[in-house]
């Protein structure tokens, strides 16, 4: 027993992150376009500082990034080598409209995309496209002030018009959100947010969180109208909570933990807020403006599929001394360590077991079909003399992972469409802005200071992936 026939192989990136062309052919500014490298980086993303523009004392590593704009026919090459039968991408939401509402788009950005789609065509290559991925237009913050205004609800949807006009044919697999509970934590990143002095931080998250899941509900069944065949999925910064101990307080925090992720995907899954948010919402005291027309538009714009990033599991605990010992790993979500798992040089732990546990939560609470969207190793590599990179800790995180996975689909029996791991070329780290925190099968010739030629070149994982896919999943080794 073995990966599904039709398994959707592949890698996964984010515009913002390999693009780089921030201000070429008419695009037009972009909250990750303001997101500097270095201390500040996390400030600016969570919202604490606010950044609205490019000053002289940051370096922003999405404006040239790995320059994808201008090295995709090589870098769609490089992809088809390896045997990619999907390619996860983002759509940069300013390249389509510069002010985030335009009447008129920008012709050069709906060519580039068009390019891009056709290149993959041409080498068999699905495309599988977020709509947005960390990606607010400023002009939009100044207007309207990001998600926390209903008024994006519109805005979002006259971009996922165009897109599913243009692009009808070409593109069929599409996500609506990045990581949408990320929004809860980095703000400004995940939605454009900054709060105004005296404002209820959680009155502000939940109403833009309200906003994005109608818009989202709006867009999947807008999709579906303009074509049938278009599939559409939600997208999780999934990861179970495991309870630091088996005293009932921890696995009752742990549980809760997970339930607040799940509050984004268990309204596009199912149509409708669950009971417990209510509840929550009251004991935070927020109120959302959900009317009879945003009910029907959730119940009637229900995703396809689940789709999902793994990079870890979590921990949590009650006792404060343990929650001292908080988790390095993405920082972004609370968690303890957990001492049976060991972690990559940033902290993120590896746990190829948790995959598995979260496919059998997600798969139990959705019954729809789960899509693993983004998993992977990020990790410093040498290049040694004669120009080979040797990576076998990613090849070994991988593997693991990817055996975790085939349980998942052969023992458990739950339905996976495919695998795009994070990453397959060294792109810009979406939390520390960083080049060399490296994902890639292709290395890519920059460091964090932005020096370097951009050349590519294989690592040892590339051509172990390729095997991987050329067998069907059935050679990890
Ligand atoms: C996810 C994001 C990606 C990506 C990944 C790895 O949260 O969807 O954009 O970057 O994490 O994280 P990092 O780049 O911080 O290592």
């Amino acid at each position: 027993m073995n990966f599904p026939k039709d398994f959707l192989w592949g890698g996964a990136t984010a515009a913002n992150q390999c693009e780089g062309a921030w201000d070429v052919d008419g695009k037009g500014l972009s909250t990750v376009d303001v997101i500097p490298f270095g201390p500040d980086r996390m400030k600016v993303s969570r919202g604490i500082i606010e950044m609205m523009e490019c000053d002289e004392d940051h370096a922003y590593p999405a404006h040239e990034a790995i320059d994808f704009y201008h090295h995709y026919r090589e870098d769609i090459a490089l992809f088809a080598e390896m045997g990619f039968k999907t390619y996860r991408m983002s759509i940069s939401w300013t390249r389509i409209l510069p002010n985030g509402d335009d009447d008129i788009p920008n012709a050069k950005g709906i060519e580039f995309y068009r390019n891009v789609f056709t290149e993959l065509k041409k080498h068999n290559i699905e495309p599988l496209v977020t709509i947005n991925h960390f990606d607010t237009p400023i002009a939009l913050i100044r207007k309207y002030g990001g998600w926390k205004d209903r008024r994006m609800i519109d805005a979002f949807l006259k971009l996922c018009r165009i897109l599913f006009t243009e692009y009808k044919g070409l593109v069929r697999y599409w996500l609506t959100f990045n990581e949408i509970n990320m929004l809860l934590h980095m703000p400004f990143m995940g939605a454009g947010i900054l709060y105004k002095e005296g404002e209820d931080k959680n009155q502000v998250n939940y109403t833009a969180a309200n906003h994005e899941l109608i818009a989202s509900a709006k867009a999947v069944k807008l999709a579906h109208e303009i074509d049938p065949e278009n599939k559409l999925g939600c997208m999780l910064a999934a990861g179970q909570y495991y309870p630091y101990s088996c005293d009932p307080d921890d696995v009752w925090e742990a549980f809760n933990m997970d339930r607040d992720n799940y509050f984004f995907t268990d309204v596009q899954a199912r149509g409708k807020y669950p009971v417990w948010a209510f509840r929550r919402m009251e004991e935070l005291g927020v109120k959302i403006d959900l009317t009879e027309e945003d009910r029907k538009a959730l119940e009637e714009g229900t995703v396809d599929f689940i789709s999902f990033s793994y990079y870890c599991s979590r921990c949590i605990s009650t006792d404060e001394e343990v929650l001292k010992n908080h988790s390095r790993g993405n920082a972004v979500f609370k968690a303890v360590v957990n001492p049976y798992l060991k972690a990559s040089d940033w902290g993120w732990q590896i746990d190829p077991l948790g995959l598995r546990v979260t496919c059998n939560t997600l798969y139990d609470r959705y019954e729809k079909p789960l899509f693993i969207v983004e998993n992977g190793f990020g990790a410093v590599d040498v290049v040694e003399e004669d120009g080979s990179i040797h990576d076998p800790y990613r090849i070994d995180y991988m593997k693991k992972h990817l055996e975790a996975l085939r349980d998942t689909i052969n023992v458990d029996g739950i339905p996976v469409l495919g695998y795009t791991m994070w990453g397959p070329i060294d792109l810009v780290s979406a939390s520390t802005g960083e080049m060399k925190k490296r994902y890639g099968f292709i290395y890519v010739d920059k460091d964090n200071e932005g020096r370097g030629t951009l050349n590519r070149s294989r690592k040892d994982s590339f051509y172990w992936y390729k095997r991987v896919i050329e067998s069907n999943g059935e050679n990890l080794d």
